[in-house]
């Protein structure tokens, strides 16, 4: 049974027709956006957003309409994926690379609706290194500043060249191990010039829609 399917279509009942929508971005998010390309084809209609260029290719593919972002005044709700939440809905996102774009969405979204399956959910957040994104000038110096947080940054790598996010900067991937405090972390990460923004996402889900190995599937809400 795929967890992750199951997930992102219970999620997309919250979809109604006229709705703009978010499109997420993962390997859970794209069976929302699938979901989604199918009831368009049966006449539900909807406007959307992706948040990330292979999000958008996947929505054009599956006959998903896509909106300039100049003429939409916000969207109703968005569906994305998750690399870890806590029973608090505090996320860590990034996985795919797409944390800026999925935040800017989330962020102008009536409701942000997590879609994950059963491994994604913890009691702490850390375990999944915390993707943050940076620019490459003076990068050097901005990956000394995460070492002074106490983590072990990476710089994510694409084959043998470094990875490159869809908005020209790169991702330090910062191995905390556990972090207890995500909303001062989040403070002193957002106080580094070079960091563009990080993926912690924080007081910004309403929901989770959770995939158990059970076939059940939990919403969480905050
Ligand atoms: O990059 C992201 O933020 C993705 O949404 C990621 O967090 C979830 O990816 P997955 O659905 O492929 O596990």
């Amino acid at each position: 049974m795929n967890l992750k399917r199951i997930a992102a279509e219970k999620a997309v009942e919250f979809v109604e027709d006229g709705m703009k929508v978010g499109l997420g971005t993962g390997s859970t998010a794209y069976w929302a956006i699938c979901k989604l390309g199918e009831l368009v084809k049966e006449g539900l209609s909807i406007q959307a957003v992706a948040t990330s260029l292979a999000s958008e290719k996947l929505a054009q593919e599956h006959g998903v309409p896509l909106i300039p972002f100049a003429k939409l005044d916000g969207l109703d709700l968005t569906i994305d994926g998750a690399d870890e939440l806590d029973h608090q809905l505090r996320l860590i996102k990034g996985g795919g690379g797409a944390l800026l774009r999925e935040k800017i969405v989330a962020f102008h979204s009536k409701q942000l609706i997590i879609v994950a399956d059963e491994s994604k959910l913890v009691d702490t957040l850390g375990t999944f290194p915390l993707p943050v994104e940076i620019v490459s000038f003076a990068m050097e110096w901005t990956m000394d500043a995460l070492r002074a947080l106490h983590c072990k940054p990476m710089l994510r790598t694409d084959e043998e060249k470094l990875f490159v996010t869809d908005n020209g900067n790169y991702i330090a991937d910062c191995h905390f191990e556990v972090i207890s405090d995500a909303e001062e972390l989040q403070r002193r990460l957002m106080g580094i010039p070079g960091i563009v923004d990080q993926g912690l996402f924080l007081g910004m889900a309403s929901k989770a829609v959770i995939g158990h190995s059970s076939g059940h599937v939990n919403i969480l809400e905050r």
